[in-house]
């Protein structure tokens, strides 16, 4: 089982993740994690942040000569805004300076949720934790599962499906033509058409100060059945893999293969038939509406997950709120922020799959070396193909 936790606040020194139960001997470095947090940088819609960080990995255990020993791995990346924010971010009371208080909540966002839980007069305390910052240091544990993934011949790509009202049209196309055409659009869309026109969906919304919000879906082929299991709620896959979805920053909604176009269509248009390979020995479908689970559990099919992330709720034409200490309706305080974060959000949601996967199929597998996992694996593909 992978376990993995994160701490950091956006404009603090860093951000930190440890990730623990990967298996002796996977060969990870550096550069894997950075290509990963460079992905997740990029998009059209990104915010003057985005000019100032260049988002490197600093690793400070769990990997020798380049692969990993099967203790925590423990990573760092330095936010070089922090030189900007020392003094509001500062850990010394004598810092403190009424003039850095934010009292405006805005609406949407964790800004009054959190300092009524927390007890804060400063929003500040909520909104660095809240930040989509924290998603560069699940992108860097994410790509240690992927690489664990890659090892098993499991590849997970995402792109843009919806960026305000354009929806592009589905890729069909296997997971890596998928990464391939997503990366070569500033909005990992991998229908051009329709690239053009979410580009003036976020310029329209820029001019107006306000943000806009869409749609992404992360694939993942080359899983085999088996994975995840039906037998308790907490043990589902797909529920695991919603939830890690769910998590990620200003997502309002997950789906799982046709999900939510599910209710207006009948059983016999749902389900995707069962077919039998004579020559190969083994079982298939010509469709895919499941988006590969069955019970909770892989049906060998790719996995098909989409997420919906709302419009972002840091706002340059602010909305009506209150003023925290005096009750007063004001306007929201305006804060740097992004226009539209759905591509990065694509890279993030990759990770999160990653992860949940990872972690399901070691749990399968066991092993505490990649040596361990991956003769455990052929055996149950050799097991399968046997039935
Ligand atoms: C960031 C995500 C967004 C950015 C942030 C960096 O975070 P939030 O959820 O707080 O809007 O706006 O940058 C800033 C907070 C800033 O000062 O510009 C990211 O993904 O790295």
């Amino acid at each position: 089982m992978i376990r993995y936790m994160t701490a950091g606040e956006s404009h603090g020194r860093c951000l930190t993740v440890i990730i623990e139960g990967l298996p002796a001997g996977l060969e990870v470095s550096e550069d894997d994690i950075n290509l990963q947090l460079k992905r997740r940088q990029l998009g059209y819609g990104r915010g003057r942040r985005m000019k100032i960080e260049k988002d490197k990995v600093v690793i400070n255990s769990g990997i020798r000569f380049a692969r990993t020993t099967g203790s925590p791995v423990s990573m760092q990346i330095l936010n070089r805004d922090w030189d900007n924010w020392k003094k509001i971010m500062s850990l010394k009371a004598e810092d403190k300076d009424d003039e850095y208080l934010q009292v405006k909540p805005r609406p949407g966002h964790a800004d009054l949720t959190g300092v009524l839980k927390y007890n804060s007069r400063d929003i500040r305390d909520i909104l660095e934790r809240a930040s989509a910052r924290e998603t560069a240091a699940r992108v860097a544990a994410g790509a240690l599962a992927r690489k664990f993934l890659l090892e098993l011949d499991i590849h997970v790509a995402s792109f843009t499906k919806q960026i305000g009202k354009i929806r592009a049209t589905d890729p069909n196309m296997p997971s890596d033509k998928i990464l391939e055409e997503a990366e070569q659009s500033q909005l990992r869309c991998t229908d051009k058409n329709a690239e053009k026109k979410m580009i003036e969906e976020i310029e329209k919304a820029s001019k107006a100060g306000d943000t806009v919000g869409g749609i992404f879906s992360v694939i993942v082929d080359g899983v085999p059945p088996g994975f995840g299991a039906h037998i308790q709620w907490d043990l589902k896959l797909d529920a695991k893999i919603a939830r890690a979805l769910m998590s990620v920053q200003a997502v309002k909604g997950v789906e799982n293969g046709l999900g939510f176009a599910m209710a207006g269509m009948r059983g016999s248009e749902v389900h995707d038939r069962i077919k039998y390979e004579d020559s190969g020995k083994s079982f298939f479908r010509d469709t895919n509406n499941a988006g590969g689970f069955e019970g909770g559990i892989t049906n060998g099919q790719s996995l098909v997950f989409s997420a919906v992330m709302k419009p972002i709720s840091s706002l340059q034409e602010p909305l009506e709120s209150v003023d925290m200490l005096t009750k007063k309706k004001v306007f929201s305080e305006i804060v740097r922020s992004d226009v539209c974060a759905v591509p990065a959000a694509g890279v993030v949601g990759e990770a999160a799959v990653a992860l949940e996967l990872a972690s399901a199929m070691l749990e399968k597998t066991g092993g505490d070396s990649m040596v361990e996992v991956k003769r455990n694996y052929k055996n149950y593909l050799k097991q399968i193909s046997e039935f």
